[in-house]
């Protein structure tokens, strides 16, 4: 098999570069190891940021999102009793989207298939080979027969446990990473959120979050120790703690438990996020803890820099933006990292926090609600950075 660009990975960072080389005129065939089904019911982020939501609309992709997604204008910060709206829409003029990465994952997948861009679901032992020569390929295993995909560039969209990243030689990358000594027990539940925009709890059992899918679907998470078993967290208990974090802002209505799972928290960066004529994208590259929601924005970000160097380099046969790939999009990277970072150090109580680190988080969850210069940057930072 021959194409221009082979895309390991049907997540929103493969999916989202398949389409814009494909509006670019581009060819690309995607190849994943899971099935159609799979990826598309997988429960993971939630939040657009406003240029996420503008680019899905350019592109064609945003017809179901402009009809099904909620689009909120702030958030909530909720502590010593009380809630605070932060006014993004006041504050930068901008807003985010509630849509399931899920829901753009099936948008996207649609439209790939509409234009009869390849997806190759439950394909085996993908391997990527010549990655330092213009003629890369990826070998893999298709209904128990092994093939061969020519192309000139590879898009490692595979995730933070995919086969890209360590496949480039160990002595190109550095990893840049931190571990937090928690994780966040996240649940899908038939009923109405407490408000109708999300609300981030700081409480002193631990971090909640308050999020949904619709109103009648809420998305909830809890602070929980990073060794923790689901087991230990039978539904009554989940109920109980919410509602113990949600600390009386809000009233909080049981529903039917759809889903429930623990996920790690941790911060991960590799550079640089290519080599030869591999280029790593999303999670493949980085990972950074969920409570700035900058997971699935960060991976759109990836592609539509990496999207605009390949045809640059189709277009006029220059490499330059190709070159500075990694550059590009590590500056935007470590700023999210940043912000992630420090959501997560001002939200969530650190096993080895102090009296006075607690007075410390308190102060500054003050200070952000009530100075429209640090509630300016927030908003700036969850919004979404411009992004050229
Ligand atoms: P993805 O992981 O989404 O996609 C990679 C794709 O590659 C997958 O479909 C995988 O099956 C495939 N793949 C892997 N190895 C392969 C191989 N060897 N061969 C072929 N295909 C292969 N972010 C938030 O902002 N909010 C959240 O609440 C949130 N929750 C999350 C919960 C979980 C459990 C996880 C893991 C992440 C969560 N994230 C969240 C972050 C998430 O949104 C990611 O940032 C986003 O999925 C990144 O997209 P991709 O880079 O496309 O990677
Ligand atoms: C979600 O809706 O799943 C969500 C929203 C905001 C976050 C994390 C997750 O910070």
């Amino acid at each position: 098999m021959r194409t221009q660009v082979g895309i390991v990975g049907a997540g929103p960072a493969g999916l989202m570069l398949a389409l814009l080389l494909r509006r670019a005129g581009i060819e690309s065939v995607i190849l994943e190891n899971r099935s159609r089904e799979y990826i598309e019911q997988r429960i993971r982020a939630g939040l657009l940021e406003q240029w996420v939501t503008d680019l899905l609309i350019e592109t064609g992709v945003g017809e179901r999102m402009k009809r099904e997604a909620m689009f909120h204008g702030g958030i909530h910060l909720a502590f010593a009793g009380e809630a605070h709206h932060l006014d993004f829409r006041a504050l930068v003029q901008k807003g985010v989207t509630i849509y399931g990465q899920q829901e753009v994952v099936k948008d996207l997948v649609a439209r790939l298939a509409a234009d009869g861009v390849p997806i190759h679901f439950e394909v085996d032992d993908v391997s990527v080979h010549d990655i330092e020569t213009t003629r890369p390929k990826i070998r893999f295993r298709e209904k128990g027969e092994l093939r061969e995909l020519d192309c000139d560039f590879i898009g490692g969209c595979d995730g933070f446990h995919g086969i890209c990243r360590p496949s480039i030689p160990a002595g190109v990358l550095t990893a840049f990473e931190r571990e937090y000594p928690f994780g966040w027990l996240g649940i899908l539940a038939e009923s109405p959120p407490p408000d109708d925009e999300l609300i981030y709890s700081y409480h002193d059992r631990g971090f909640a979050l308050f999020t949904m899918r619709s109103p009648v679907l809420a998305r909830l998470y809890l602070q929980v120790g990073h060794d923790e078993d689901i087991d230990e967290w039978p539904d009554d208990r989940i109920w109980e703690e919410l509602a113990v974090r949600l600390g009386g802002v809000r009233k909080l209505q049981q529903g039917r438990m759809l889903q429930k799972g623990i996920t790690p928290m941790r911060s991960f960066v590799i550079e640089p996020m290519q080599h030869g004529r591999l280029f790593l994208a999303g999670d493949s590259a980085h990972i950074v803890p969920p409570t700035g929601a900058k997971g699935m924005n960060l991976a759109i970000a990836d592609v539509l820099v990496l999207s605009r160097a390949i045809a640059g380099f189709y277009k006029t046969g220059r490499g330059d933006a190709l070159d500075r790939y990694s550059r590009t999009c590590l500056d935007r990277v470590w700023k999210a990292q940043r912000f992630s970072w420090w959501m997560t150090q001002m939200l969530h109580l650190f096993p080895d926090a102090s009296p006075f680190d607690q007075r410390r988080q308190l102060a500054e969850l003050a200070y952000v609600c009530g100075s429209v210069a640090a509630a300016t940057t927030l908003a700036e930072n969850y919004a979404g950075l411009p992004m050229d």
